[in-house]
This record gives C-alpha cells, sequence and structure tokens, in this order.
C-alpha cells in the first residue's frame, strides 16, 4: 500500500485582508500538512498547485517553505508537486527552485514512481492553449518491466469537469493519455470535492486556509491510498488542516423594521476568540454602519471583522456594498477586471505602491520600464482580451472583497452585480494578473489606460 498526501491551494504569502497575521496563518497551514505527513510517515507529499499565492512570494514567505520542506526531506517524504495558476512565473518556477535544492520534485511527462504509484504532472494552463496539448504521457511500463508500478495518478492544477464552474474537459485528457490513471490528485477549486469520470477517481482537496470567505467547509487536505483493498484501486480520506484559522459567519436577512442592532445583536451571540467575523447582512431595514460593528468584534477579540451588505437601500445606494475597510485589495480587484496588460500592472504598482522611489520620480521611473519593457516585447502593452475569463478563475469571488473602488482613472465604480454571483467555491479573481501567459494576451491594446499613468 502507497499513503500520498494530497494538498493543493495553500497560498502562501497571502497577505489576506492586508492582515500580516492571516499571511502568517497560511504558512502555518502548509506547515501543518508537512508536519502531520512526517508524524504519519507517509509515502510521500503531493501538491497540486497554488503552493504561493502569488508569483512574488515575500522571503519570509519562500524561506518558511524551504523550512517545511527541509523537514519533509530529513523524514525522507518526497514532496512532488505542479505549478498554480497564481505563481507562475514566466520563465523558471519557484519549484524549479525547490528542485535545484534537492527539496522536491516537479511533476511532468515523465512517471515518478513513489511506492506502487506513478505520479504525473500536469501544470495550470490557460483555457486558450489547452487545445494544443497532447497529454503525451510516458507510460511507466515502457522500460521498467516486471517492475512497473501498479497504479498511475495525474497531479493537474486547473478547473476540470465535472465539478462547477470547471472548464477543463476532463474526458478528452483521460482519452488522449497513453497512461491510465486511477486518480486525478487536482487543485485549483479551493472545496473539496470527489467526482468520478469515466470510473477515474478525480478529488479536490480544498484549499488549506480560506482563501475567500466562500470557502465555508472546515479546511483539509487529502490522504490517498492506493492498494489498501482488492476492490478499489485508490481510496481517499480527507483531514483537518490542524489549528486552522477560526471562521465566524454571521449572515442576516433583516427585516423593514431592523438595523444595526440587530446585527450587534447577532455577533454578540458567537465566540469570536482569534477568529475571523465575516457578516453578510441580505433583506430590508436600515443601513449597517460597517465600521462599528467591525469594532464591536475587535472588542470581543475578533481578529479581523468584516461586514458585507448586500442589501439594495433605496436611499443610500452608495453605502450599499461599500467598504473602505480594505481599498488596496478593492483596487486590485478591480484592476484585474480592467484587461490591463503585465506593463500596466507593473505601472499601477509602481505608482500606487513603490516606496523606493520619490513621487516627483514615478512619471520619470514608469517611462523607463515602459521603454523597457517594449524594447524586450513591442506587445508588452497589449491588454487582456477578457480579464473576467482570463486563467482559470471565474469572475466571482470573496463577497467580502467585493468593495467597488477607484479605478485607474481615479473614477468610483459600483458593480453590485459582483456580489451576485457567488461561485461554488471558485477563488476570487483578484489575482487574475498573476497569468502571464501570452495566450491571455490577446486584445488590442489599452493604450488608454496606459496614458491614464502617464
Ligand atoms: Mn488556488
Amino acid at each position: 500500500m502507497t499513503r500520498i498526501v494530497h494538498t493543493a491551494d495553500t497560498h502562501v504569502g497571502y497577505q489576506q485582508y492586508h492582515s500580516p497575521e492571516r499571511r502568517e496563518d497560511f504558512l502555518r497551514a502548509f506547515e501543518s500538512v508537512i508536519e502531520d505527513a512526517v508524524a504519519d510517515d507517509m509515502d510521500a507529499v503531493v501538491h497540486a498547485g497554488d503552493l504561493f499565492h502569488d508569483r512574488r512570494p515575500g522571503l519570509v514567505d519562500v524561506q518558511g517553505v524551504i523550512d517545511a520542506l527541509r523537514r519533509l526531506d530529513d523524514a525522507g517524504i518526497p514532496f512532488l508537486a505542479v505549478v498554480g495558476n497564481h505563481e507562475t512565473k514566466r520563465d523558471a518556477q519557484w519549484l524549479d527552485l525547490f528542485e535545484d535544492l534537492g527539496l522536491a520534485v516537479r511533476l511532468g511527462r515523465e512517471p515518478v514512481v513513489v511506492g506502487d504509484v506513478a505520479l504525473y504532472g500536469q501544470d495550470f494552463a490557460p483555457e486558450a492553449s489547452r487545445e494544443g496539448l497532447e497529454y503525451d504521457f510516458r507510460s511507466a511500463e515502457a522500460g521498467t518491466g516486471d517492475d512497473a508500478p501498479e497504479f498511475a495518478a495525474l497531479v493537474g492544477h486547473g478547473a476540470f469537469e465535472p465539478f462547477a464552474y470547471a472548464d477543463w474537459d476532463t474526458e478528452a485528457l483521460l482519452e488522449r493519455s497513453p497512461v491510465d490513471f486511477d486518480a486525478l490528485l487536482l487543485g485549483d477549486v479551493h472545496h473539496p470535492g470527489r467526482e468520478e469520470v469515466d470510473g477515474v477517481l478525480a478529488t479536490y482537496p480544498g484549499s488549506t486556509e480560506r482563501a475567500s470567505a466562500e470557502e465555508r467547509e472546515k479546511r483539509g487536505y487529502n490522504i490517498a491510498e492506493f492498494g489498501a483493498s482488492e476492490d478499489v484501486s485508490v481510496s481517499v480520506t480527507r483531514r483537518s488542516v490542524a489549528d486552522a484559522r477560526e471562521f465566524v459567519f454571521v449572515d442576516l436577512r433583516l427585516e423593514a423594521s431592523e438595523g444595526e442592532s440587530r446585527v450587534r445583536e447577532a455577533v454578540r451571540q458567537h465566540d469570536l476568540d482569534d477568529a475571523v467575523l465575516i457578516v453578510t447582512v441580505e433583506g430590508e431595514g436600515d443601513p449597517v454602519t460597517p465600521a462599528s460593528v467591525e469594532e464591536l468584534a475587535a472588542e470581543r477579540g475578533a481578529a479581523i471583522a468584516r461586514v458585507n451588505d448586500r442589501r439594495e437601500l433605496a436611499s443610500e445606494t452608495e453605502a450599499a456594498d461599500v467598504s473602505f475597510a480594505d481599498p488596496d485589495l478593492a483596487v486590485d480587484r478591480r484592476l484585474s477586471e480592467t484587461g490591463l496588460s503585465e506593463a500596466a500592472h507593473e505601472i499601477d504598482d509602481l505608482v500606487r505602491t513603490a516606496d523606493d522611489v520619490a513621487r516627483a520620480r514615478v512619471r520619470e521611473a514608469a517611462k523607463r520600464r515602459v521603454r523597457e519593457r517594449l524594447e524586450v516585447d513591442p506587445d508588452a502593452l497589449r491588454g487582456v482580451a477578457d480579464p473576467a475569463s482570463s486563467g482559470d478563475e471565474d469572475a466571482a469571488g470573496d463577497a467580502s472583497e467585493d468593495t467597488p473602488t477607484a479605478t485607474a482613472d481615479g473614477s468610483a465604480d459600483t458593480d453590485a452585480s459582483e456580489t451576485q454571483d457567488a461561485t461554488g467555491g471558485h477563488e476570487t479573481s483578484a489575482d487574475d494578473e498573476t497569468s502571464d501567459d501570452p495566450a491571455e494576451r490577446e486584445a488590442p491594446a489599452d493604450q488608454a489606460s496606459m496614458e491614464e499613468y502617464l
């Protein structure tokens, strides 16, 4: 029997709600999965992508991951992984660095054998490029003769059918693959799930910390056992992440006569110690001031509190859905929908956050960077065709982050429709710009937007 920990979407480095504490949570969740694997002497840990939240994780997060991988390596347990859309870099990947350090194996077309299982990998690929994927996995039997492993599993990152909001044709993959897989160990969808496709088990372990408030199930990971019984090739059990951050969800539908006092009363009924409180208000009633509810939550020991008011308040349309508690995140989110090129995002980043550039020099620095970009790639300023569908993520997301924001040109924008389309658990699109595959940059240049900066 071969026992493999299957985790994914750890999103290390995500400073959710701009909270350094939350950022530590994401690393700690990854560490706790690794610790469990060592304690239980697993045969391998498989990571199905989005180890990091973005392609530029901070050094502390990279160091934290290396420390954890070293502990795993010291225990003689291999770490095998693929690259997710959030962390994809243009050339070499973080995973390649870990492989260079002898701490990880990047899975791909060639089998990597662990016990009785041949493991393969499929990195995230943008939808536009999937038609061209050959799925030419090399059978482990070919060279190994009698020693060929009994089972085969593919580790992949993407939204595979038939899971909700899927866009990756799983049947086509299975048909084209010369290898008969017993299991698809997947990442990308943050909700845990299990399905069968043409007799093959496909499973998502879900994220290990809530990357969005849509992710309500207990966070966890999978343990896949191959060859445990005569009847089934693989059986999967789920285990909770120890000490994951507590989230308290308070969902209220207010009557016409109700208002903030009802919200405060509901909040008081929960133990909020060190928890993230997510209050969602629907229905009618009086306006609710998010700041005062967030203050109450803080008094009661909550680490973080967010109030999403989903009501269309006739008298205060502006107030509905507006929370400036996290303006940077809101701007990021809005930007991800603008279809700006990577170069434009870089300039935005420069203007908004770069602290190594004096204010007076921003214009000059921006010009220089654009010029440098254009020298390397004449298409560097081309926008993204359809930002909402770029990457593997759908446009819906974390309602708590659905805050209308100032756009690049300074105008405010309220997009109430965003809050309505809560997905079955797909992740937020706030980081669409992390996908930098050229296939996604098909639209006409968004020069107008660029000029706003220059
Ligand atoms: Mn993810």
